[in-house]
């Protein structure tokens, strides 16, 4: 059959408008008036529908092209539409709502006996599918590949949802676990870890993982993969803060009080919490959201026989250092006598892992969600410091602040250790 030509009709006042999107390429099966490129001038910019229908065979203009009324955009084959009477019966349009696949009448495609299986990566509401705002090659390359249009956010002219987007909303829904959520999940297509005989070098026996070795380890690898951490190093100068301590020590020995340095470093935590509060959130399971919690309630991570537990004091910023520590010290000793209940370890907003009391100079905390960041303490060291004339003997403790990078972005990461550093540095900033 004879190509037919599609030109750039009249289109007004317009003399060589450049051609800034084409909507079409070379296979698609368009129909009269759909879209073929997008032409912009420089008052406006505008569609340029098509005069036929049939299957494209080639396109005739590229992006940047300066075009006028009668230039030729596609070259496309008129597809021979059969008489009504000869049409198969269709007993019901159960796909293919979109325009494309009602235009040309010649052989319908059988319709499967039975349904799709559902996507991948999200069901389609076939009411914002034939609402989206896309070219029909872009409508059917989502249909392909299952993507739910309505969905997809556009990124072209006046929104128009671009083959790009499609892929963009693909990767991010494979990224996430194969829907939209933000929780994340598994299906990453990791090889699974071979199974090894380690006795054929040596000696070997068994040691049975606790109940709580493996809960922890299920939960660490969760949100170890699913989230991305993003670790900042920072120290604090927390000489006089260890002297007011060692102080206060000495002065509460009597009544049997021992005041922790972890509980200055959690009222220093509340401190920059409320400061960025982007810090004590939540990501909504829809991933759209987050949830900014109003209270402060701080995990300490304790090293128990069995494993890792992290029961949860409540409202830090209503208590005062001695409370603090004496809640720290009630907790440390139920959770080594196994006698923490589930509520004790739930409701966090931000988790405080101290290796201080063993060693180790910076790590990396695995973030504790649906919290979004968690702080790591190594040893405090006696180092020189330069005070702008000499070096002084300074004792510093190092920081190591893991936060979630959907969240909180580098330089929030690098402000709140600073703050927490400050805070540190000079307790009485901790009571303004
Ligand atoms: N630098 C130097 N010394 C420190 C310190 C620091 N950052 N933090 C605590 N210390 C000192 C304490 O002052 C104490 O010394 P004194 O008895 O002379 O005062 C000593 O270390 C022991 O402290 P502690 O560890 O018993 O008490 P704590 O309040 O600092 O910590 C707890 C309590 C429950 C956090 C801790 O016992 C614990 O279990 N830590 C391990 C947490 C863990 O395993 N995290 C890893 C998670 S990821 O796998």
């Amino acid at each position: 059959m004879a190509l037919q030509d599609i030109l750039v009709p009249d289109i007004g006042d317009f003399d060589k408008v450049e051609v800034i999107e084409i909507l079409v390429s070379e296979g698609d099966t368009i129909a009269e008036e759909d879209s073929l490129i997008t032409v912009e001038s420089d008052k406006a910019s505008m569609e340029i529908p098509s005069s036929g229908s049939g299957r494209v065979v080639s396109v005739k203009v590229s992006m940047g092209d300066m075009v006028s009324e009668g230039s030729v955009i596609v070259s496309i084959e008129p597809i021979e539409t059969a008489p009504e009477a000869e049409e198969e019966p269709v007993e019901e349009a159960t796909a293919e709502p979109e325009k494309i696949a009602e235009t040309p009448k010649v052989k319908t495609a059988p319709v499967p006996e039975t349904p799709a299986k559902p996507s991948p990566v999200a069901v389609v509401d076939e009411v914002s599918f034939s609402k989206a705002y896309a070219s029909p090659s872009v409508r059917r390359f989502a249909r392909e590949l299952g993507v739910d249009l309505g969905a997809v956010s556009g990124s072209g002219r006046k929104n128009r949802i671009v083959k790009e987007d499609v892929k963009s909303f693909i990767k991010q829904a494979m990224q996430s676990g194969g829907g939209k959520a933000a929780s994340g999940s598994s299906s990453l297509g990791i090889a699974p870890m071979p199974e090894v005989d380690f006795s054929q070098w040596g000696d070997i026996s068994e040691v049975k993982l606790s109940k709580i070795n493996k809960l922890t380890g299920e939960f660490l690898h969760r949100n170890w993969v699913s989230i991305p951490h993003v670790t900042q190093y920072d120290e604090a100068d927390i000489t006089e803060m260890e002297a007011f301590r060692k102080q206060m020590a000495k002065e509460m020995e009597r009544e049997g009080v021992k005041i922790t340095p972890l509980a200055f470093i959690m009222k220093a935590v509340v401190a920059s919490l409320k400061a960025y509060p982007r810090f004590n959130t939540s990501l909504a399971p829809s991933g759209d959201t987050l949830i900014q919690k109003n209270y402060y309630h701080i995990g300490v991570a304790v090293d128990t026989p069995d494993g890792l537990v992290v029961p949860v004091i409540r409202d830090v910023d209503q208590k005062s250092l001695i409370e603090i520590s004496n809640e720290i010290r009630a907790f440390a000793g139920k959770a080594r006598d196994k006698k923490l209940k589930p509520a004790d370890m739930q409701g966090g907003c931000f988790t405080i892992s101290s290796l201080g009391g063993i060693g180790g100079t910076k790590f990396t905390p695995i973030i504790n969600a649906p919290e979004v960041a968690i702080l790591g303490v190594s040893r405090s060291k006696m180092q020189p410091v330069w005070n702008g004339s000499e070096f002084e003997p300074r004792l510093m403790v190092p920081l190591s602040l893991s936060y979630d990078h959907r969240v909180i972005d580098g330089a929030e990461g690098a402000r709140f250790t600073t703050h927490l550093s400050k805070m540190l540095s000079d307790i009485r900033r901790l009571i303004l």
